[in-house]
């Protein structure tokens, strides 16, 4: 069978939508850094959308500042991919044309510094996984024993880490007499533009206060909320692709039909057309991210430890049980009142199309992708929650079970016994709190404040809770302990 490229893609079914544009004559005006599933299904797809207006300005370059896997799908396809939105027995498929070529920062640091220096590069986007900023993940700060940040607070002349590479070629645009380019976080980190800004002005203090002082006047870090559910491509999804299409794309990614990009009206230079490709812009993007980082990310969280622990492989496994769609809206209950949604924001409608998506049988989201790093993922979407509804001394056992299933999920082995590898840059960290009762394991965590900020780890109520959920998590099961609460 034929790989996907550029003249085989020719041969593509009808169905199949196409860039309708001239990729030779696209100029490349964005760097994505941390090319992954989800920059490729959701910031890639609305770039495309620009180049088939016309505007031929946003072709990306995309970067791996880790491992070369990417670069190898792609280069044999000439950047070329598909994504197929898929819900039910209905899958939409588009080729995507956007994406230029893909660099792999550690064999040549230098050529990604360069390409982010170009004139013509005018966003800086960034995917790189919440670990991937290199902050402490309760109060944000840059963590300096990260190897990788320790090299790059010693000399960025082969940067290592994202704020890194953004500090270095900052540098030297500054030294050319360029403007900066504008850098878009869109990781689900809470805050996430002014926290990049943060980890980037200090890098760069560091080095030289005069170019902080450049970046801090003229830089743009503007805040995004990104909501498209990507889960990660596997060897079955490739093959049910070749079997509709006729062709082996190994560098597909397969979504939701559902998309959502917000952004911060605040940019230097240049940019896509954004309003025209429906993405929304704004003056506040913190009530959009507290909603979908409080209700989708924190359900997600408490789905992948519960559901993790109890054996379920899917999320719409998880949300098929009544308990677990009970599980779900207890969750929903606690985190709603601490939001205040931002104008178009129907609640209790955005709770009804969340459980849709999440019952959405066709993407196999599995629960075990969603557990991973933990750490970084807990304060932003259980934690917060907990602190604002404790302030109004509000009750959070239903978020507090999540916590706890995140505890018992720490200790390695899931309720049938079953042996898994905790993937979580703080997992030497937590490790061994299984041989702890469930009193001396809680306190081992919450006294990790990385994770957890004093005020919530001191707190009584709070403490007394995580301990009897754990306690019977560990007892009965996961399953068991939703069923008992929620069936
Ligand atoms: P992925 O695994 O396909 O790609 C992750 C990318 O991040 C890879 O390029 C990887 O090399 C890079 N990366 C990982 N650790 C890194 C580190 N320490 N330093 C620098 N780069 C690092 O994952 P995917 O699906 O693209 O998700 C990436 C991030 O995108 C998520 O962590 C999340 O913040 C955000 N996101 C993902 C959504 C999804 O449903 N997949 C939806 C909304 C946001
Ligand atoms: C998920 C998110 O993996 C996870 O932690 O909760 O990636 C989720 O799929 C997206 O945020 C949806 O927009």
């Amino acid at each position: 069978m034929k790989r996907l490229d550029e003249l085989t893609a020719l041969d593509l079914p009808a169905a199949v939508a196409r860039p309708a544009y001239d990729r030779h004559a696209v100029a490349t005006g964005i760097v994505h850094l941390g090319l992954g599933a989800f920059h490729k299904a959701h910031q890639a797809v609305v770039y495309d959308a620009a180049l088939n207006g016309g505007d031929l300005r946003w072709g990306v370059l995309g970067a791996s500042l880790r491992s070369r896997g990417v670069r190898d799908q792609l280069a044999p396809q000439g950047g070329l991919y598909t994504v197929t939105a898929r819900d039910g027995d209905d899958a939409q498929t588009r080729l995507i044309g956007a994406l230029q070529g893909v660099l792999v920062a550690p064999e040549d640091p230098a050529q990604l510094v360069a390409a982010m220096s170009d004139a013509q590069v005018h966003l800086v986007t960034l995917t790189v996984t919440e670990k991937g900023y290199k902050l402490d993940p309760a109060a944000g700060a840059l963590i300096h024993d990260d190897p990788d940040l320790a090299a790059d607070l010693k000399s960025l002349d082969r940067p290592r880490t994202a704020p890194g590479f953004i500090v270095a070629a900052l540098a030297k645009r500054h030294a050319a007499g360029l403007k900066p380019f504008t850098t878009l976080s869109c990781d689900n980190l809470p805050h996430n533009g002014s926290r990049l800004r943060e980890a980037v002005l200090a890098l760069a203090a560091h080095h030289d206060p005069a170019l902080r002082d450049w970046i801090d006047t003229h830089g743009a870090f503007p805040a995004t909320m990104v909501d498209r559910i990507v889960p990660a491509t596997e060897e079955a999804d490739i093959a049910a692709l070749e079997a509709r299409i006729g062709l082996i794309d190994r560098a597909m990614v397969k979504t939701e039909p559902f998309s959502q990009w917000v952004i911060e009206d605040r940019f230097v230079g240049e940019r896509p057309d954004f309003a025209a490709l429906g993405v929304q812009l704004t003056d506040s993007v913190a009530p959009w991210e507290d909603a979908k980082l409080r209700m989708l990310n924190g359900a997600h969280s408490g789905i992948a430890y519960v559901g993790g622990l109890a054996g379920i492989e899917f999320v719409h496994q998880f949300v098929a049980l009544p308990a677990g769609r009970a599980f779900v809206e207890g969750l929903w209950d606690e985190s709603a009142e601490t939001l205040s949604p931002p104008p178009g924001l129907d609640v209790p409608a955005y709770r009804a199309a969340l459980m849709g998506r999440f019952a959405n049988s066709a993407l196999n989201h599995r629960t075990r992708q969603i557990a991973m790093d933990g750490s970084q993922k807990l304060p932003q979407r259980l934690l917060a929650p907990i602190l604002a509804r404790l302030d109004r001394g509000l009750k959070v056992d239903t978020l507090a079970l999540a916590v706890a299933a995140w505890m018992r999920w720490q200790e390695g082995r899931d309720d049938n016994g079953e042996a898994y590898v905790v993937d979580d840059p703080l997992a030497p960290r937590t490790a061994g709190s299984g041989n702890l009762s469930a009193g001396g394991a809680v306190a081992g965590l919450l006294a990790i404040d990385a994770i957890f900020p004093p005020r919530l780890a001191e707190h009584p109520g709070f403490r007394k809770t995580l301990i009897d959920a754990l306690a019977a998590l560990r007892a009965k099961g996961a399953r068991a302990v939703i069923e008992d609460r929620f069936g």
